[in-house]
């Protein structure tokens, strides 16, 4: 395949990559059963805050190719739950990805099919690489939005139907102004692959 070099521009401030081909806005009722607490979210339901946003330069799929993006993800919490990314493992499960935190203040949960999970902070200038096998979710655990860079295969694709099933088995909640990482007792490992 013969391609052609391209540029874009990420506004520093908002994260908006300009052209992407695709955006994506997530909002509460779009993913109501990925927060721990059902009565908060009923509660928030009304309201139903846009919980981030996603602008994607999406490329032909493709081993060789890459895809670009950036999220901005908001500030706030759902109960005591930080406002978070659904997380997703790639459909290609060797797929890895980088992410490059621009601004905010955040934390990278990953996680294997078996539940073993690392837990990583996302800080101004912090390069996070997310190894193939992977599931990886977003959260903003700051005041304002937290905002990256990401690129990836452009054939790794999405799974989002895995973590929907299984959880993650760490969630990150707001404890009195500080963030605190605690088990999910309704993760159950091993389950969606
Ligand atoms: C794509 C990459 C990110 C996420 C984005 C939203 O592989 O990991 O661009 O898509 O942060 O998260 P999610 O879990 O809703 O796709
Ligand atoms: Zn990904």
């Amino acid at each position: 395949m013969n391609h052609l070099p391209f540029d874009a521009l990420m506004e520093l401030k908002s994260g908006v990559i300009d052209e992407a081909s695709q955006v994506i806005n997530r909002r509460l009722s779009d993913m109501p059963s990925f927060f721990h607490d059902q009565d908060a979210v009923q509660a928030q339901l009304e309201e139903d805050p846009v919980l981030y946003r996603t602008y994607i330069k999406q490329s032909p799929i493709s081993p060789s190719l890459w895809s670009i993006g950036s999220s901005v993800i908001e500030p706030g919490t759902v109960g005591n739950e930080y406002f978070m990314t659904k997380g997703h493992f790639h459909l290609k499960e060797e797929a890895p990805e980088v992410y490059f935190t621009v601004s905010g203040s955040g934390r990278l949960l990953l996680q294997r099919h078996s539940g073993e999970a690392e837990v990583k902070n996302m800080a101004p200038g912090v390069i996070n690489y997310i190894p193939g096998g992977w599931a990886h979710r977003t959260v903003n655990v700051g005041e304002k939005p937290l905002i990256f860079f990401a690129v990836w295969p452009a054939d790794a694709g999405h799974n989002y139907g895995a973590i929907e099933e299984m959880g993650f088995t760490k969630l990150v909640v707001d404890d009195r102004g500080v963030p605190k990482i605690i088990d999910n007792p309704k993760s159950a490992p091993g389950l969606g692959k």
